[in-house]
Formats: C-alpha cells, sequence, structure tokens
C-alpha cells in the first residue's frame, strides 16, 4: 500500500543505524467538564450531568448522551428530553451583581446576564491542571515527551520507552490491557509495529488508571504511530476505552474517515476541501496536490492535506505541559457600547488576566511578556452596509513585579480601546466582543529582564525597534539574502504560522465567547510588525489589524 509506505518514512532514528516506528498516544478526558462538574457535586459516577452556558449544553455526560442530548442543545430541551433524570449546572459565572445562575439555570432573567456577567472557566482549567500533573508524574522515570494540546487533551510520544522495553521483553505474547480496542484486524504479534503498539497501550492504560484513581475521571486514549492517527484513535470507542490503529489498518481504514475527522479538518480547512466534492479522507486522495493547491492557496495547506488524507503526519510531539497563552474576554449578546466596555468589562477582563498570570507564574515559574487587546466591532461597508471586523493590537505586557499589574493592564487595554476609537473612524462601535489575551512566555529568570526593558521601552516611546535578540539574528542574515529571498521567506513563514494556528484552534477548546457565538471570534491572524508608536502611554508593537469575514 502506497500510503503506509510513506508512513514508514517517518521512523525515528533512536540509536545508531537502528529505526524504529513512532509510539504516539493521545489522551482525551471524557466529557469533560461534565465529569469536573460530577465531581464537584459529589454525584455518582453514572450521574447524568449536562453543563450549560447561557442556555445552551456545552458538555454531555454520556449516560446524559443517552436521553439524545447533545452539545448545542438547548436548555428546555435538555429537560425535555431528561426530565429530572438529569442535573443541569451552569459553568460558573463572575461580575454583576445579580446572583449567579449555577444550578438555577432557569431563573427569571437569567439571559439578561448574558451582559452583566461572564463565565469563568477556573474549574475546569484547574482540573485540566491537576489531571497533567498526574500524567506526568505516571510518566516519571520514563523517557516520554508530553505535550498538553488542550484543556482537556494531551499527546504523549513514547517511543523511545517503547523502544526500551521491546529491547528488555522482547514480543513476547501477553493479553492487550482491559478496555482496549483495535481498529481492523487483531494484533499480529510478529509484526514489529503491532507489538510496538502493545506497549504502548500499556503505558496508555498506566496514565488512564493513574487519573481514574486520583481524582475519578476517566479518560480515551488512542495509540498509534504518530499523532493525527492517535486523534483520530481516542474518539473511536469513548468512553473510558483505549484503541489502537495499526499501521496495516491505516490505508483500509481512510477510506471511509469522514474528512472532518481529521486533526486540522475539522473546521474551515475541511470546508475548503470538502467544496472539490469530497466528504471522506479515501475520497479526497484522488485529488492531486495541483487541485488541492489551486484550491486552498499555499502550498503547505495543500502539503497538509495531502498527507492528512493518507494518514500521513510527521509532526512532533512538541514538549509542552501549559498553554501558549491566556485570554480573558467577553462577548456579548447583540452589542455593548464603549463605555460600559471600557467602564465595566476592561476592568473585569484586566483583574482576570492579572489574577490568571499571578497563579500560572507561581505554578509554572514564568510570565507573559506580551498583552493583546482584541475588540470586535460593527463597521460600515463603502457600500453602506454592516460588516464585522475584529482588530487587534499588541503591547509589552506590564511586567509581573510592577504595582498594581491588573490596573496597568487596564490602563494600557483603555488606551488602546480609546486610539482605535480615534483612529478608525469606519468603526462604530458598539462592540460586541473584547478579550486580552497574555502571549510570549519566558521563564521568571528571564522575565526579569523584561522588568528593566518595559521602562527603558517606557523611556524610549518612539524608538522603532526590533523585540529582542531573535529579530536582530534575523536580521544581520537578511544581509546575504536577496529581495526575492527575503519576499518568499516571509510567505512561508506566514503559511507556516496560518497553519500552526489552523491546528492549534483544532484542539483548542473555544473561549466562552467563541462557544456563545458560534466559534467565529478570534479566526484573525495579527501580523507582526516591529514598530513602536506608544502614543498616550500604550507601547504598542504590533500594526493594528483589521479583518473582514
Ligand atoms: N467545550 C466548549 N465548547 C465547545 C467544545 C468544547 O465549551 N464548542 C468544552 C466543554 C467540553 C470540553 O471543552 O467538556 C472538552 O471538549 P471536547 O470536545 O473534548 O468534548 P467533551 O470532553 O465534552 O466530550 P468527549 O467525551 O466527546 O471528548
Ligand atoms: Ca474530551
Ligand atoms: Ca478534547
Amino acid at each position: 500500500m502506497s500510503s503506509v509506505g510513506v508512513l514508514h518514512k517517518s521512523r525515528v532514528s533512536i540509536e545508531e543505524g537502528m529505526t524504529v516506528l513512532s509510539v504516539i498516544l493521545h489522551c482525551d478526558l471524557d466529557c469533560f467538564y461534565a465529569q469536573v462538574e460530577r465531581e464537584r457535586l459529589g454525584l455518582p459516577k453514572d450521574a447524568a450531568v449536562v453543563v450549560v452556558q447561557w442556555k445552551m449544553a456545552l458538555a454531555v455526560s454520556y449516560p446524559a448522551r443517552k436521553f439524545g442530548i447533545k452539545r448545542g442543545s438547548n436548555v428546555d430541551e435538555v429537560r425535555k428530553l431528561g426530565g429530572d433524570k438529569v442535573t443541569i449546572v451552569h459553568v460558573e459565572t463572575i461580575g454583576g451583581d445579580a446572583p449567579p445562575p449555577d444550578l438555577n439555570v432557569d431563573q427569571e432573567g437569567t439571559e439578561d446576564l448574558v451582559n452583566t456577567q461572564k463565565v469563568s472557566l477556573a474549574r475546569y482549567r484547574k482540573a485540566s491542571a491537576d489531571i497533567f500533573r498526574a500524567m506526568i508524574s505516571c510518566l516519571s522515570g520514563y523517557q516520554a515527551k508530553f505535550e498538553r494540546a488542550s484543556i482537556d487533551e494531551a499527546y504523549i510520544d513514547v517511543t523511545a520507552e517503547v523502544d526500551q522495553r521491546v529491547r528488555k521483553a522482547g514480543n513476547e505474547l501477553r493479553p492487550l490491557p482491559d478496555n482496549t480496542m483495535v481498529v481492523g484486524e487483531r494484533l499480529d504479534m510478529r509484526d514489529e509495529c503491532d507489538v510496538r503498539l502493545a506497549y504502548g497501550a500499556d503505558i496508555a492504560t498506566e496514565v488512564r488508571k493513574k487519573v481514574l484513581a486520583a481524582f475519578s475521571y476517566t479518560v480515551s486514549a488512542g495509540i498509534s504511530t504518530n499523532k493525527l492517527l492517535s486523534k483520530f484513535a481516542s474518539a473511536e470507542n469513548k468512553p473510558n476505552m483505549q484503541t489502537i490503529v495499526p499501521l496495516r489498518a491505516v490505508s483500509k481504514l481512510m477510506e471511509d474517515v469522514p474528512l472532518r475527522k481529521l486533526r486540522g479538518l475539522g473546521g474551515k480547512l475541511g470546508k475548503e476541501v470538502e467544496a472539490l466534492g469530497v466528504s471522506t479522507a479515501g475520497e479526497a486522495t484522488k485529488l492531486s496536490r495541483e487541485q488541492l493547491q489551486s484550491k486552498l492557496g499555499h502550498q503547505k495547506f495543500a502539503e497538509f492535506v495531502y498527507n492528512s488524507v493518507r494518514g500521513i503526519d510527521e509532526s512532533e510531539v512538541k514538549e509542552r505541559d501549559k498553554a501558549k497563552s491566556l485570554l480573558a474576554a467577553k462577548s456579548f449578546r447583540g452589542q455593548m457600547g464603549l463605555s460600559v466596555v471600557e467602564q465595566t468589562w476592561l476592568p473585569l477582563l484586566a483583574d482576570e488576566l492579572a489574577e490568571r498570570l499571578m497563579v500560572d507564574a507561581e505554578l509554572n515559574n514564568r510570565d507573559a511578556k506580551t498583552l493583546t487587546i482584541s475588540f470586535r466591532m460593527k463597521s460600515a461597508t463603502s457600500q453602506g452596509n454592516w460588516t464585522m471586523v475584529t482588530a487587534s493590537r499588541s503591547a509589552i505586557m506590564p511586567p509581573i513585579g510592577a504595582e498594581g499589574r491588573s490596573n496597568e493592564i487596564l490602563s494600557s487595554s483603555v488606551n488602546v480601546l480609546r486610539k482605535v476609537a480615534r483612529e478608525e473612524k469606519q468603526f462604530t462601535f458598539p462592540i460586541t466582543f473584547v478579550g486580552l489575551t497574555a502571549t510570549n512566555f519566558s521563564d521568571r529568570a528571564t522575565a526579569n529582564e523584561s522588568i528593566s526593558r518595559y521602562f527603558h521601552v517606557a523611556s524610549d516611546r518612539d524608538a522603532v525597534h526590533s523585540s529582542g535578540s531573535k529579530t536582530v539574528t534575523d536580521r544581520s542574515q537578511n544581509a546575504f539574502q536577496t529581495r526575492e529571498e527575503i519576499h518568499q521567506r516571509r510567505i512561508q513563514e506566514s503559511a507556516d504560522r496560518a497553519l500552526a494556528l489552523r491546528l492549534h484552534r483544532e484542539e483548542s477548546i473555544p473561549t466562552d465567547s467563541k462557544a456563545t457565538r458560534g466559534g467565529r471570534i478570534g479566526k484573525k491572524v495579527t501580523s507582526k510588525v516591529a514598530k513602536r508608536k506608544g502614543k498616550g502611554g500604550v507601547n504598542t508593537l504590533d500594526r493594528f489589524v483589521v479583518k473582514k469575514d
């Protein structure tokens, strides 16, 4: 089979001359928010629990799914289907004077709370951090790489560990762990790949048992030779099961897999491929690279899709156990005026972000260097119609050592908001979304450096500069490149970033904003331009970017 042939290319070299197949695990918590609420409320394991946000179901426990309740179901529908057999829990909310909706989701005026309170995912983030810590401690002493992929999922590269186990114990016949399914035929213990995946299944079971014992949460896992296949596998037999996808089964499996089920193809990219008249991965293998490229615009995307539909994914498991960014955001039903956003929402969001940064700093000994402020609002088109636009601008994050960090974040955000209001006349504000994001983390030792950088920058506002040594290095390299090469490289880098962003979106769960606004918020790429204006106390690194839908 041709695809298997190519898959073998992903063998990695462990020892001189010896090549082995990668073994990658993907762990995903079952009905995550619902399990967290079930445990918090002390409900039995088989309780039908539905977690809602502003009357819409976000997470549905497996017993509740038996009633036909799904993510996205309205709370009235949930009641109709499950009656008093379901426990409906509202996600935690903060802000506003009214009592939070909590368990009393039907209370009068819950609809109005949408614009006076905001959801807090603190409970689920805390559970997530606890779970990942337990998983990592389970792997201690093993040669494994752990990558947090979203609030409730992680990839684990156990190739080196498996390699060691094979060397020690060889391919002795032994039963697979409980709750393990195999896609296609049974494993063949004379097959090197199958033996390795069986060892992977042992490790997956250890990790899942650890989380179950520590917190009573069930996890499903996928075991295969790359991230794409293991992610697909973990979703195959939920809940509380693990699924092996042997290399041998891949081409047959791909024939009927809906495109949308594949990592990176659940969203817009998948839709674009479907527009070529295909709905399964198998059908999509009939498309040439050229066809894909002419539809998707960039060779990177074409290559990604071309490989994905064949089950090929050479992306590495990156060692990372914490989130890449922290977001405090709020979406509004209808629209919110500039002054309310400034006086009510920005202070709340600034507090939330400062608080989360503090917890994060203690936990992970790191701090963010960049603060990005994003808005979504109405704008008039030249034809006199309305369109929604997203605007975002980045500034230097007030350093952790600064007094009243939340106030600093707030004043930075207010300045940006006012500046945007002043400069961009086409915006009519009211606003439908506002978000503050912390990114660009570095460990606290180097974070101290950023304090002095912040003060230095504040006294040198109009200087056009490059942010950090990396840019400087890039510049010196540029001296040896032609303009055309630089141009090409920029295009390439921007495609890399766009692809990375797409994959990131696929895997991370939506913010509260996306969940209520159909996932449209945040679908923007902020271009980085090393230009600082910094009028009005804002140290603006990025050019102001507006993206129309
Ligand atoms: N989530 C959300 N809005 C979405 C998708 C997910 O708020 N549109 C939240 C609720 C989920 C959690 O993220 O509990 C994890 O998302 P998953 O897609 O992994 O779904 P679940 O864990 O709920 O269910 P499954 O058992 O299918 O993984
Ligand atoms: Ca999940
Ligand atoms: Ca998930």
